[in-house]
């Protein structure tokens, strides 16, 4: 495990950029004159919900540099319970961990899955790599698009595997822009596609955080049947709102975070 929240972000950030290159133009046009404009609001991982490699053990690697769970959240239809996670320094970023209920899945998919996760060599899962490991199994074009039929999210986790899905640039730390509908408008005149699923923007002052996202940029893997473009990662934008108290809130809403998965939809 890393012993450097800064280091592991770091490690996290080069990965994400190497399935993702668009999130470099994304940083040229947000941010003014340096790209230490940009501050990153969240990350977010995702997993199968198996003993060997739930949320808690992906958890542990955020615990082990200062990270607390600070709220759950639970997504009925598409099966998956997520948590996420803030540091004692509020100016690090905060972290949402989801994980696929597998046994609420058809037993087809519960097969392939503990078969993904059977290849999986246990001491990796406590590597100092462990959270930008990608993938740690064989796994074919055509059992990628059946698992697709089913759930978009076990296709993707089982293509890209440990990886960050998305970065999320902080509105709230940009100097040109003060509303999500200007950042949304900039992507767009820029030729990026949002993640239009419950309408561009989700949430809203009232829930005290509102989002949106790019749809995932399209990337090739190596299928063990050969190699094949399908979405990556994508690049997420998060303005927040004060509580009542005066205090940022810094949470997450279950029914925005419903939408923004599905920003790793084929387009
Ligand atoms: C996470 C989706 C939820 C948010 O900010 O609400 C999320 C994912 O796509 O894995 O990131
Ligand atoms: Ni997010």
């Amino acid at each position: 495990m890393h012993n450097n929240v800064d280091s592991l972000f770091e490690k996290l950030w080069n990965n994400y950029l190497e399935v993702t290159p668009s999130a470099v133009k994304v940083h040229e046009l947000l941010g003014s004159t340096q790209q230490d404009d940009v501050i990153n609001d969240h990350i977010a991982l995702r997993t199968f919900n198996h003993e060997k490699i739930g949320l808690e053990k992906l958890a542990a690697h955020f615990k082990a540099v200062g990270y607390t769970e600070c709220g759950e959240y639970h997504f009925e239809a598409k099966k998956l319970y997520a948590k996420h996670f803030e540091h004692s320094d509020p100016t690090k970023p905060k972290v949402f961990i989801s994980e696929l209920l597998v046994e609420k899945c058809s037993p087809e998919l519960q097969t392939i899955v503990n078969a993904l996760v059977e290849q999986i060599d246990e001491t990796a899962v406590t590597a100092e790599n462990f959270l930008y490991s990608g993938t740690h199994w064989q796994v074919s074009h055509e059992t990628y698009k059946q698992l697709l039929a089913e759930s978009e999210y076990a296709a993707w986790m089982a293509a890209w595997g440990y990886r960050a899905n998305h970065f999320t640039v902080s509105i709230n730390h940009l100097s040109n822009f003060e509303t999500i509908e200007a950042v949304n408008q900039a992507l767009k005149d820029a030729g990026f596609e949002l993640n239009a699923s419950g309408g561009e923007i989700k949430g809203s002052p009232e829930v005290l955080l509102e989002q949106s996202s790019t749809l995932a940029d399209q990337h090739a893997v190596a299928f063990s049947d050969g190699e094949f473009s399908i979405p990556s990662c994508f690049y997420e934008f998060a303005l927040r709102y004060n509580k009542p108290d005066g205090e940022i809130y810094t949470g997450f809403v279950a029914a925005s975070a419903d939408k923004i998965f599905e920003s790793t939809n084929a387009r």
